[in-house]
């Protein structure tokens, strides 16, 4: 385990800051100790993320050159796969199979950036159609310079490969801070970007809280851009500090998704996706389908057959075998999600199954799988996310009235919906007001498709040729071509 900042190429000690505590979910232990970032190190990784971009060159390397250390990435992280992976389960608590999807989903994030980054030196830009022939002009596209990403602790090292390999592509030079919960696995990219021989400053990662180094971060004049998921009211903060000096802004923020089902979905196969749509990562994710809607017909059935899965459910240790659902991630996410329980039950809510800790587990955040039923829909539960493994479930009687229930939030994070009937469900999509859209699945999350929000879940989108997008500024390039004088 490392335990040093990387800037500017070296590993190196924060300047003022002390450290804090690395704590394993699944024991309570203390692990290990990483370096608390100051303002003082983050500017210090922003300057040498600007000497990078505007002195030695990073952004005027050839697309192809650039996706030679993009694949050298995913080839290191490939190498060390089960080992990273170990590193996460102990971050982070997830089980193991799960980290490890994850680490291979980071490798291939960064082969497709590389894809991508080979494509643009054959872009010639976008020839414009001018109302005066007199002129001619086209649109490139370039990066926009320093990145600043923050990421969250649900996904560690996938949520620093959906920043820093997009940013990288596009030419532009980054400084990385992920969460204080969940830091290992970033700064073993940093050792695998070295050993891939990244040139001095265009990958930067600094460990620390948000609200010291993140922040310094978010306020830094050198940072052209910042890239953030993470919860709502630190995004809305960032976006109201980006204002300041006009930063380009992406954020990936929280969600309460609608998962609807219709009476002739299979319902083997609905149980399948609502329980994956929930229970994955111990329900921390940002997409998780968490309020379900079944139609009358098949809600009983239904309810019935998910309590009974939900109930099968293996608890424990993420580096066990067989574990499907491991703690929480800290404390205190463990203490919101039994507060929100709570909340539900004193709000009138039935707890179906779950909602405590289980039996035999004295230390560790560990919370059994909860299934909620007759949720107030005025009630937090229904309407807040809980980012825990906690499932609202209800019935509902038509189309229409499946699609007012499913569009009542202020996110738009995600949505899925379920039906034979093919006609039914492309018109329930069109419908959704959500960024991403599930037909008769839930969660599948593909590398070439745009990931991000409607509403208050978001603004731009991660992932495929808009996550490039992201980093990249157009510049409109006309030229005077007549003879005649102007
Ligand atoms: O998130 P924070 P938290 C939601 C989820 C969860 C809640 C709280 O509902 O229960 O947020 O989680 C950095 N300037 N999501 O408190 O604080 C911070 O260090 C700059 C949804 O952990 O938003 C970390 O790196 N940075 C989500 C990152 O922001 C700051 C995933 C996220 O932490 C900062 C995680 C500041 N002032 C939580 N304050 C999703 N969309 O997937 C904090 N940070």
């Amino acid at each position: 385990m490392r335990s040093e900042l990387y800037i500017d190429g070296r590993w190196v000690s924060p300047i003022k800051g002390g450290t804090f505590d690395v704590i394993n979910p699944a024991t309570e232990d203390v692990i290990h100790k990483l370096p608390a970032a100051t303002a003082e190190d983050v500017d210090a990784a922003v300057a040498a993320a600007r000497r990078a971009f505007d002195k030695d060159g990073w952004p005027k390397l050839s697309g192809a050159q650039r996706a030679t250390y993009l694949r050298a990435i995913a080839g290191g992280i490939r190498a060390r796969q089960q080992e990273i992976a170990r590193l996460e389960v102990i971050d982070n608590g997830k089980p193991l199979p799960e980290a490890e999807w994850d680490i291979a989903d980071a490798a291939g994030c960064f082969d497709y950036y590389a894809g991508l980054a080979d494509q643009r030196d054959n872009d010639p830009g976008e020839a414009i159609e001018l109302s005066d022939a007199r002129f001619t002009s086209r649109a490139v596209k370039e990066p926009i310079g320093v990145a600043g990403a923050i990421i969250p602790w649900n996904y560690p090292l996938l949520m620093a490969a959906w920043k820093v390999a997009p940013a990288l592509a596009a030419g532009c030079t980054v400084v990385l801070k992920p969460a204080e919960l969940t830091s290992l696995t970033a700064l073993e990219l940093a050792a695998i970007a070295d050993g891939a021989k990244l040139p001095p400053g265009v990958l930067n990662v600094v460990t620390g809280s948000g609200s010291v180094a993140g922040q310094a971060i978010v306020d830094h004049k050198g940072v052209a851009k910042l890239a953030f998921t993470g919860s709502g009211p630190v995004g809305s903060k960032i976006m109201a500090a980006a204002a300041r000096d006009i930063k380009r802004v992406s954020l990936e923020l929280g969600g309460k998704s609608p998962f609807v089902v219709f009476d002739d979905a299979d319902i083997d196969e609905a149980v399948e996706w609502i329980m994956f749509g929930i229970f994955w990562n111990q329900g921390q994710v940002c997409s998780a389908t968490s309020r379900v809607l079944v139609q009358d017909g098949i809600y009983g059935e239904l309810l019935r057959r998910v309590v009974e899965e939900t109930q099968k459910i293996t608890i424990g240790n993420g580096v066990e075998d067989g574990i499907l659902l491991g703690p929480l991630v800290s404390k205190r996410q463990y203490e919101q999600v039994l507060g929100a329980i709570e909340a539900a039950r004193s709000a009138g809510a039935t707890v179906a199954c779950g909602g405590r800790r289980p039996d035999g587990f004295e230390r560790g955040y560990f919370l059994e799988p909860t299934v909620l039923t007759d949720v107030p829909l005025d009630s937090d539960a229904w309407r807040e996310e809980i980012f825990g493994p906690v499932l609202c479930i209800r019935p509902f009687s038509d189309e229409n009235e499946a699609i007012e229930l499913a569009n009542e939030s202020r996110f738009g994070l995600a949505a899925a919906v379920m039906s034979k009937d093919d006609v039914r469900a492309e018109r329930v999509a069109v419908a959704f007001r959500a960024g991403i859209v599930w037909i008769n699945c839930s969660q599948p999350t593909f590398t070439e498709a745009p990931w991000g929000g409607y509403k208050e879940s978001g603004i731009g989108r991660e992932l495929g040729y808009w996550g490039l997008e992201n980093y990249l500024e157009t510049k409109q390039i006309t030229k005077f071509v007549s003879e005649e004088p102007w």
